[in-house]
Order: structure tokens, then sequence, then C-alpha cells
């Protein structure tokens, strides 16, 4: 990261500070710059001269097996796109040192964290919060270590981040301490947290990039199979993997959410290899897209064997989310450079809000949006929606938000800022403050709707048709209410864990840079210190058993997320807005930021 984004996290400083920093950081960094100059060779933004020109007999894998051609991509002319960020005009001093307290609360939590890894999981890929214990459950290349790296940077922890830059050399990507590969999470935690730091120390650390490259070489022969379609569950052997098309069925999440990782790899190497992988997933997806049950939308999950969607279920949360997230992403990573992405992305913002979203049914008439999900029974095509949200799904506020932005759908930033509501109501309607897992509730599908108590008892039980509601029935939902701890318009509560998540807080942070609204910061304060209430443990901090429980037990898991989202979002959003601007990159699924170049944007 230049020194001036490095110190624009670190410290808060005030408008007229501010407006020096960023004069002088123009004047005299050539990478910022770049940002609205020509595009920057070392960068890898040469992209226009990479396209089109391989031969047609290249293979994506060299093993001998299965030879694919390189497509050539759709586009090679960059586009603007329009600034993302609200700019903002006014700061006082009692605001800014009140920024500052909570950013350094924030850090706390994460050194506290981050001592219980390195005193007792170094190496390992997670550390255990409670028992001290340690564990490797992502492939055993240390998990933590490698997704923290840039987050210890943007906090101004460089010896934490030297020391384990140092670890890196023991690290080998070319083979797994596990044999069972996810090849997702590989990909977004492990790639993703390379590539985000080598951009953020501007390449200055050559073995950031090494690594890169020896883990997506090692990634890349997950895409030997004969149809092009990855082995995303691997059962990687030495010394040859097994050239074949996966056998299971593949999660749309894990299928579309490799592009942005292997494109910012091909840009920063010069390689286009990884990229080229990539072409028959987005042409599988753009060319499948309007002809599912619901168009605009795939199904949750992909048969490899037969190359067709296979399911029946519909939703915008977990084993689907990041695909749709990538679309817009990709397409300013690609700086514009593919209509494919472009009009896959709207296609699927069209559809999820004729489809899929419904407003919250709320007694003091607060305006929330969810997105809830369809199933169609195999045999009748019969449809069934469900009222469902989880905290997986809150990654849809920022994703709305940065969509209508970058495709100039300025109506679509109420709905996003709705979508974030709902989290954040969620959040404050739990005992604890924080937003469980999974719940069901009482909503609208087609307009805003009025509070009704009936209504939400009747769906308690699972009887929403019924009109007449006898005296018993109505007691016997309350009865059930009050044994689940259902606060209206609660109807269940189908996981009431918290698993420390980040998306409630991504999205909030995204809103705040959007629209500049300052009242998210102080609702990011109040979530952040519940979490810090009800999660904070010996060696980190631990997921929490039951949100509606104030007593409740906790649970001797930190995921790596925790220290690559969830903290970095809470402290991005009360730092300095050029910290990590939006307009300068763009953030992975697991909240790894990539250097993009918006080459020729006009927009003030
Ligand atoms: C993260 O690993 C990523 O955000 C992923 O896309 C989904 N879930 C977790 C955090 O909840």
């Amino acid at each position: 990261m230049s020194k001036s984004v490095i110190l624009s996290c670190i410290t808060t400083r005030y408008l007229l500070f501010s407006f020096v920093s960023l004069l002088l950081a123009y004047l005299y960094l050539p990478d910022l710059k770049s940002r609205t100059g020509r595009p920057n060779r070392n960068q890898g933004y040469e992209y226009e001269e990479l396209s089109m020109t391989k031969a047609a007999t290249d293979i994506v894998y060299d093993s001998g097996c299965c030879p694919l051609p390189f497509v050539p991509r759709p586009s090679a002319m960059p586009r603007s796109i329009p600034y993302i960020q609200h700019k903002f005009t006014f700061q006082t001093e009692h605001h800014g040192n009140q920024m500052k307290e909570r950013k350094h609360a924030v850090k706390r939590a994460f050194e506290h964290s981050w001592n219980g890894y390195k005193n007792h999981a170094w190496l390992w890929d997670e550390v255990s919060p409670i028992s001290g214990g340690h564990k490797s459950t992502l492939g055993g290349w240390g998990a933590t270590l490698i997704d923290s790296l840039d987050t210890l940077l943007i906090m101004g922890l460089d010896q934490e981040f030297e020391k384990a830059i140092e670890s890196l050399s023991d690290i080998d990507f070319s083979s797994p301490g596990a044999l069972g590969i996810n090849v997702f999470e590989t990909n977004i935690r492990y790639l993703g947290g390379l590539l985000s730091a080598y951009d953020l120390t501007d390449g200055k650390h050559q073995i950031l990039l090494e690594k890169a490259r020896q883990l997506g070489d090692f990634l890349y022969g997950a895409f030997d199979t004969p149809n092009g379609i990855p082995q995303t569950r691997w059962n990687w052997s030495n010394p040859s993997p097994t050239h074949e098309a996966p056998r299971e069925s593949i999660f749309l999440a894990e299928l579309g959410s490799l592009s942005l990782e292997f494109t910012r790899l091909s840009q920063i190497t010069g390689d286009e290899k990884y990229l080229d992988a990539l072409q028959k997933i987005t042409d599988l997806l753009h060319n499948t897209q309007n002809s599912t049950k619901l168009p605009g939308l795939w199904p949750v999950l992909f048969d490899p064997q037969a190359m067709q969607f296979s399911s029946t279920h519909f939703t915008l949360g977990g084993m689907a989310d990041s695909t749709y997230e990538y679309l817009v992403k990709e397409f300013v990573l690609l700086a514009g450079r593919s209509d494919k992405y472009r009009d896959m992305y709207i296609s699927a913002v069209e559809s999820m809000k004729k489809n899929l979203l419904f407003h919250g049914m709320n007694q003091d008439g607060r305006r929330t949006l969810f997105a809830g999900n369809i199933r169609f029974v195999s045999e009748t095509g019969q449809e069934t929606f469900e009222y469902q949200t989880e905290h997986l799904k809150c990654f849809l506020g920022g994703m709305v938000g940065i969509g209508s932005k970058v495709f100039n759908r300025p109506s679509d930033l109420s709905i996003a800022r709705e979508l974030v509501e709902g989290c954040i109501w969620a959040y404050e309607l739990m005992p604890t403050g924080i937003m469980p897992e999974v719940l069901y509730i009482s909503g609208c599908k087609n307009s805003r709707c009025e509070w009704d108590d009936e209504r939400w008892l009747r769906g308690i039980l699972g009887r929403s048709d019924e009109r007449e509601m006898p005296l018993e029935v109505r007691e016997a939902a309350e009865q059930i209410a009050l044994i689940h701890g259902l606060r209206p318009p609660i109807l269940e509560v189908a996981d009431p864990s918290y698993r420390l998540r980040p998306e409630a807080i991504e999205s909030i942070f995204i809103l705040y840079r959007l629209t500049g609204e300052r009242s998210l910061q102080d609702t990011a304060w109040r979530m952040f210190q519940n979490i810090e209430k009800y999660t904070r443990a010996e060696h980190g901090y631990a997921a929490l058993d039951d949100t509606r429980n104030t007593e409740s037990a906790k649970l001797d898991v930190m995921e790596s997320f925790w220290f690559s989202e969830t903290l970095k979002y809470f402290y991005l959003i009360f730092s300095d807005l050029d910290c990590l601007s939006l307009d300068e990159y763009v953030f992975n699924t697991e909240g790894h930021p990539f250097k993009y170049l918006n080459p020729e944007s006009n927009e003030i």
C-alpha cells in the first residue's frame, strides 16, 4: 500500500489536512496519478494487448490430458466507471476524535485475536479461541496468517506483518497439507490474501507474488478436466490429479467466485492463462442465465457431468451468494471490458427485484427489505416462496449499492439501503444485539405491509392462509413465540448462532462510503460493542451459540474471516475515506482489496 494510503488508514485527519495530503500525493506519487491517467504497465493493466492473440491450440493445463482452446474475450476496450464513493465535505473535530477512539477499539480486538493465533496456532489454519488449541481446516497452509496479511497492513501492525511475511517461505502451496481441497475457500482466502497484500505493498515483497503464483498454478490444476469445469471439492493426489469432470454437484457460489482472484493474478503476472481458465465458466453462466426456471437467476446446484443446473432451489444466500457479488466486481476489475458481466449483473438484479425481494412487516413501520428463496416442486413445478433471511445474505445491500453506482441505476440505491436496514433491524431485534445465522419473518412480497398481529401469529403456526383465528390457536402461537424467543415479526429462528460473520458490517461500510450517511457509523459502533461484549474469549473471539440469549454459551471457533473481513470492515468504517477508497480498490468476497484502474473516468 502506498505510504499515503497507509497513513490514511492509521490516522484520522481533518478536512484541510486530508486535502493537502491528497494534493501532495497526487503530485508526487505515480500510482495515484495513474488513477486518472494512462494504465500502468507494472500493475498489469495493459489488458488489451493480451486479448485474442493466443493460438487456439494452447491448453488449459499442460499435463497432456485435455486440451481446451483459449476463448477470445468479448470486449477488449476499457470503459469509464463512474466514481463510487460519496464526496464528503465536512467533519468536526469531535467526530474525528470519536472515530479515532472507535478505530482503536477495533484494532485492540484484532490484536487480541492475532496474539491468540500467534501464541497458540502459528502456521495452523485456525486458533480455537476458548481452549487455545489449533486446527487445520482449510488445506493446512496457515489460513489465518494469510487471510490476515492485508488487515495487519491496514491497521499499521508492520512488525507483525513482517513476521508473517518471513513465515511465508515455510509454506508450500504446491502440495496441500490435506487431501481434500476446497477450491473456493482456498481461492478467496489464500489467493485473495496474497494478492491483496501484494497490491497494498506496491509489489515490494516478491515472495507474495511468488506464493500467489505457486498457489494459482496449483489451483489451475483443478481446471484440468475434460469439460473445463473445475473440481471444486478436489481430492488432490500427487503426482497426477484426476483429469475427470467433477462427479459431485457444484454449488453456484463455488462455480462463479474464482473470477476476481484469477483475473487479478493474470493482471499482475501478465500471464493470461488464469483468465482463460475462467472463460468456460463465464460462458456457461451467460448462456444459461435466462433459461432457468427463474430467468436471471441460477439454481444453487450445477451438475458438471450433465453440464446443466440441477436443483430447483433459488437463493441469493449461502451456496449462491458470491457468484452474484462477483458479476459487478469483475466488471469493475476488468475496467468495464466485459459486456457479459454487466448484462448478467443487470439480469440478476432485475430478477431478484421481481422474484425474491420482500418487505418486512414491522410494528413501527420501519422500511426493511429482504431477499427470500424460491423452491419449485420437481413433479408439479409448483412454486413456494420462503420468507427467509440469513446473515450471509447481508452482503446484498453492499452489492446492490455498488451496482447502482457502477451501472448508473440510482433507484437501486434505495433498495440497497433498505436491504441494509433489514440486517440492522435483525441485529437490533435480538437481546444480544447480534443477528442470528438464519431466520424466517413475516413480510409482504409486492407492496409494503401494515403490522398485523394475527398474521404474525398465524405465520408462527404455519397457517398463514387461514382467516379465522380461534382463541386457543392464538394462545398456542403466543406460547411458541415465548418459548422460542420470537419477537414480532419473527416466525422462526432456524439457526440462532452468530459465527463472527462480516456481511452486515460489510454492507454498512459500503453504504456509508456510497452515501456519506454518518448515522451508519453509530450503528456500526453499537454492533461492534455487542460483538465485543458477547464473543470475547481468552484467546480471541468465539462464535456465539444463541443470539437470543444474553447468557449464551460460546463455541470454540474463530474462522479466519473474522480477521480478514469482520474486523477490517469495522476498522474501515471509522477510518478516513481515502483509506482503501472504493474508487481504487475492489474487495473480493473475503474482504481482500485488489487495486483496479479506471482509465478514463470523467465523473466528478
Ligand atoms: C466468507 O468466507 C466469505 O464472505 C464468503 O463469500 C461467504 N462467507 C464467509 C463469511 O461469512
